[in-house]
């Protein structure tokens, strides 16, 4: 598991090499901007149950066979599950933005995810689904400009949007 910084140093010990100036502006810029990323963490971490419960009655109610009898939401125990993974998901999310780096997200959470999801019979492409919508709300949640200074987040979000791109396609 590696965090921006560690894998900056990890790339430039590999070629045995010092830091680049590059680099090491990059992370100057993360640590200037470091205030922005706390403070999406725990925007997300703090209604994290409401994004994952809208994000799940959404996707229900798009896709009713889910939860129909025989679906691969039905009983109380599968539904369980179910919200289970989609927090289990956004939690690895959160990790990830805190450490600006997906390895994180990689290798604890999506690493074999989409062989389990077929193992189980659990429509991967349907918890995709679910991440796109956990990060609809997310992006939203954490973009608010409302009560607090204004700044230039885009890049910021970009990096959020992405890792949750990157979990949804993990098991599509
Ligand atoms: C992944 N999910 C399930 C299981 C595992 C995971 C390992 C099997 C064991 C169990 O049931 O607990 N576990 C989960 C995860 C990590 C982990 C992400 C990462 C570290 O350790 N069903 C749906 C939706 C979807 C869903 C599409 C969006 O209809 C999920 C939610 N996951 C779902 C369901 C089960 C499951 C298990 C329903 C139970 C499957 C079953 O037993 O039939």
């Amino acid at each position: 598991m590696l965090d921006a910084f560690a894998k900056v140093v990890s790339q430039a010990d590999a070629r045995g090499d010092y830091l680049t100036a590059a680099q090491i502006d990059a992370l100057s810029a993360m640590v200037a901007d470091g205030n922005k990323r706390m403070d999406v963490v725990n925007r997300i971490t703090g209604n994290a149950s409401a994004i994952v419960a809208n994000a799940a009655r959404s996707l229900f109610a798009e896709q009713p066979q889910l939860i129909a009898p025989g679906g691969n939401a039905y009983t109380n125990r599968r539904m369980a599950a179910c919200l289970r993974d989609m927090e289990i998901i956004l939690r690895y999310v959160t990790y990830s933005i805190f450490s600006g780096d997906a390895s994180v997200l990689d290798d604890r959470c999506l690493n074999g995810l989409r062989e389990t999801y077929l193992a189980l019979g659990t429509p991967g492409a349907s918890v995709a689904v679910g991440v796109q919508k956990m990060k609809e709300a997310a992006l939203a949640i954490a973009g608010d400009p409302n009560g607090i200074t204004r700044g230039d987040c885009s890049a910021l979000m970009a990096e959020v949007a992405g890792y949750f791109d990157r979990a949804a396609a993990a098991v599509a």
